[in-house]
């Protein structure tokens, strides 16, 4: 069976574990802490970053994005849709909400790896602005959410949940659309709802 290297509180991870499970892929989710570089994360991936598929093969991929269109392609295109501007709408989706985990992630660490008098605020405030201008422009026109299920929102309802979890407070003041969504895609897609980052 296919191993998927993740940790639970990691968007990235939770979108390609979604993603699995959207495509009806089996996978064992095994957890590692990518902080401590294990070996066998290493092996798979010298970056040392999650999340990483290792298919049936023992084969390994990574980035997410590169998982998630290997997950499209295992499934017989289930993750993306076929035409080429509903595809692209789906994938430039993805990318902006890979782009937010980004931008909080380099806070998460920022204050992670440095004593509180290195941090450099100037710069946690920027990767911020990216990230309130991208939910702006998500909540002025959010993504339409079908009966089928793609990268796209997939992406968004991971991106959503790790802004939940670590910036609870933050981010939802005048963001009634994107609220409203959560709980449209959560009641739409239960089985998917599970698989978002948790602590
Ligand atoms: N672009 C990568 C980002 C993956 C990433 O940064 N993952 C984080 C966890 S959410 C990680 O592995 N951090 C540990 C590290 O950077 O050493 C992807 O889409 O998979």
């Amino acid at each position: 069976m296919a191993v998927i290297l993740y940790s639970p509180p990691s968007p990235y991870s939770a979108k390609v574990r979604m993603a699995a499970a959207w495509c009806g892929i089996a996978a064992e989710a095994r957890a590692v802490t990518a902080a401590d570089e294990p070996a066998d994360l290493l092996a798979a991936n010298p970056l040392g970053k999650i999340p990483v598929l290792i298919g049936d093969d023992g084969e390994s991929a990574f980035d997410s994005r590169v998982i998630t269109q290997q997950l499209n392609r295992l499934s017989g295109g289930r993750l993306f849709p076929r035409k080429a501007e509903r595809r692209l709408e789906a994938e430039k989706l993805e990318a902006l909400a890979d782009g937010i985990n980004d931008c909080l992630l380099v806070i998460v660490y920022e204050h992670r790896s440095r004593p509180q008098e290195k941090v450099h605020q100037p710069w946690l405030d920027k990767q911020w602005r990216k990230v309130t201008r991208a939910l702006d422009h998500l909540e002025a026109s959010p993504p339409r959410l079908v009966k089928k299920a793609d990268g796209g929102v997939i992406a968004l309802r991971a991106t959503l949940g790790y802004l939940a979890l670590r910036f609870e407070g933050q981010w939802e003041r005048g963001r009634p659309k994107l609220k409203r969504w959560i709980k449209r895609f959560d009641e739409r897609f239960p089985e998917l709802t599970v698989l978002t980052p948790t602590a």
